[in-house]
């Protein structure tokens, strides 16, 4: 296993392009899954895309559990439907130390393939909801940033957003 460098905006343009479909599960694509795992964990996120790690394959994983222990893989990712709007601030690994507003359906129903390259659906409320669909965006080259509604500021002391 590894942990791969993660891509920063503006010094990447990778995070601006489309990511390919999955065509088929090879070594190669398991590698990369394991590697977003442990990248995942290291970096402290709720989720992590493909392009953030260099790679333009329409893949990400999500751990929005508080034990961090329910990580997910979204190969070829669809959201079906959404309902409702929820405001709250948003960050992203590859816009670091900074924080915005960004509104996001309540609910997603999303179809994807497993690591197992086997269809599922499934409905995600709350963080999961928001987090899966920061991650799609990213799989279009889309940054919370270009949604946000507010500024997007740097995390400090003052504004409770640091230590
Ligand atoms: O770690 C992350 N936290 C987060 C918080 C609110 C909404 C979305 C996210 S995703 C982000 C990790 C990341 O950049 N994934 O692409
Ligand atoms: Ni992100």
């Amino acid at each position: 296993m590894a942990i791969r460098k993660i891509r920063i905006m503006e010094e990447d343009e990778i995070l601006r392009k489309t990511a390919k479909p999955v065509k088929a599960m090879d070594l190669r694509t398991e590698r990369l899954i394991r590697d977003m795992k442990e990248t995942l964990y290291e970096a402290n996120g709720v989720g992590l895309a493909a392009p953030q790690v260099g790679v333009l394959k329409r893949i990400f994983v999500t751990d929005c559990s508080e034990e961090r222990n329910d990580v997910r893989v979204f190969i070829n990712p669809e959201i079906l439907s959404s309902e409702g709007a929820v405001t709250d601030n948003e960050g992203c690994l590859s816009v670091p130390d900074r924080h915005a507003p960004v509104t996001r359906p309540e609910k997603v129903t999303v179809k994807a393939l497993d690591e197992n390259m086997e269809e599922f659906v499934l409905e995600a409320e709350g963080l999961l909801a928001r987090c899966i669909c920061h991650e799609n965006d990213h799989l279009d080259g889309i940054l919370y940033v270009d949604k946000a509604e507010g500024p997007v500021e740097y995390n400090t002391k003052e504004n409770g957003w640091a230590e």
